[in-house]
């Protein structure tokens, strides 16, 4: 009796686990459910740690070999362990200095995959024996059970194997095509590009070749609106409020503004970080300078060409020297899909705070919270200091 209050404790927390994970990492839902996501993953979070918990309870009752210890139990179980084990490792990356740029976020959602189909074909498994049971019973009475256990048995483990086999072959194309993003200047071909700047960015001596050596990682294209393309003919940049000098840029007079060149590392909340990347742009606090920002300006608001998404500082945090408008990644002009002709760089903070397709900024008196930051995010969004 008692393992089967584990194996339903399993199943519901797993469900849900698989359930709110699904809805955390789907992209087309990013806006719709973008009220309920910190909920969601504070959720998922929770949930993760009952299955710790309810993991232990079991191994417990095994050690008395009171739990099934079949196979497909075994494997599920390992799953569990497994995606339990990289969800910890997620909540803790800036925690353990070393392992900080393993790609902990695909590890997870790999593993939570493969725990996902296998605890499928563990029930289909169970499912189907159940009816081949209840069907030989009904035929010819109690007959061959063992049999049909080792018939069920086998094609488990064929179906297993195929599907290891393809995720196999899915990894090693996932390889090779990752090998050739690397590739310093193949950028531009691997992320849309609708924005049709002229003249592009001309790249200082740091970008090209970049001093970072390339940015190390993969980008994911988030946004929360549809990619907006911009166009030099019609592409403004304002810096408004309460400033000595307001200004409305062009794009040839933005790129007269100095820029400099940083490498800095780049880190989603969601789990996701780039390292290495080298960004060339103009400096906020030197900006802040040319506009004469007042005295009685404490926040800087950030807004973004979706017409939706904005973001703010404080003007201490404003003011930091890495804090940029790039334009400029890697040498190469930033793609509309992440956030070109110009996006915001804070590296110190989550890249919530990094506005994409940046289109002005605005000295205010007082706080502005942002789009992320009014649904449950933050407002002052440290990755943690000194990373
Ligand atoms: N305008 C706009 N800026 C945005 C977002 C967005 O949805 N819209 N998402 C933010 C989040 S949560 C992240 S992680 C980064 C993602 O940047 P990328 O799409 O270039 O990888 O952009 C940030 N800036
Ligand atoms: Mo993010």
């Amino acid at each position: 009796m008692k393992r089967y209050v584990f194996h339903n404790i399993h199943a519901l927390t797993v469900s849900l686990l698989v359930i709110t994970g699904g809805l955390l990492y789907s992209s087309a839902l990013r806006l719709a459910l973008s009220e309920v996501r910190a909920l969601l993953r504070d959720a998922h979070i929770l949930l993760g740690f009952v299955l710790i918990v309810s993991l232990l309870g079991a191994v417990w009752l095994s050690r008395k070999r009171t739990i099934c210890t079949r196979a497909s139990y075994r494997l599920s179980a390992l799953f569990c362990t497994g995606s339990a084990l990289t969800g910890v490792l997620l909540l803790l990356r800036f925690n353990l200095g070393n392992i900080a740029d393993v790609p902990v976020i695909s590890l997870h959602r790999l593993v939570a995959l493969a725990g996902t189909i296998i605890l499928g074909l563990h029930v289909y498994h169970v499912w189907a024996k159940k009816q081949k049971k209840t069907e030989t019973l009904t035929e010819s009475g109690v007959l061959g059970s063992s049999q049909s256990a080792i018939t069920d048995r086998r094609r488990f483990v064929k179906w297993l194997a195929a599907l290891g086999a393809m995720a196999g072959i899915g990894l090693f194309a996932n390889h090779l095509r990752s090998k050739n993003d690397e590739i310093p200047g193949t950028m531009q071909s691997k992320f849309e590009d609708c924005n049709k700047m002229t003249p592009l960015p001309n790249p200082s001596l740091g970008s090209v070749p970049p001093i970072g050596g390339g940015y190390k990682g993969q980008f994911e294209v988030f946004t929360v609106t549809k990619i907006p393309c911009s166009n030099s003919e019609t592409w403004r940049f304002t810096v408004s409020g309460l400033v000595d000098k307001p200004v409305e840029l062009n794009w040839e007079q933005f790129l007269q503004v100095p820029r400099k060149v940083q490498v800095s590392n780049f880190h989603c909340i969601t789990g996701w970080s780039v390292y290495n990347v080298t960004y060339e742009g103009i400096s906020i606090p030197a900006l802040l300078d040319m506009v004469g920002a007042k005295p009685d300006g404490l926040f800087v608001k950030f807004s973004s060409g979706d017409g939706i998404y904005t973001s703010a500082l404080s003007i201490e945090q404003a003011r930091m020297n890495d804090v940029i408008i790039a334009v400029l990644m890697d040498g190469n002009p930033i793609p509309s899909s992440l956030g070109g002709p110009a996006r915001l760089v804070v590296p110190q903070m989550y890249a919530y705070k990094g506005v994409k397709w940046l289109t002005g900024l605005e000295v205010i008196d007082s706080k502005h919270i942002g789009f992320w930051e009014s649904r449950g995010y933050e407002n002052d969004a440290w990755v943690r200091k000194g990373v």
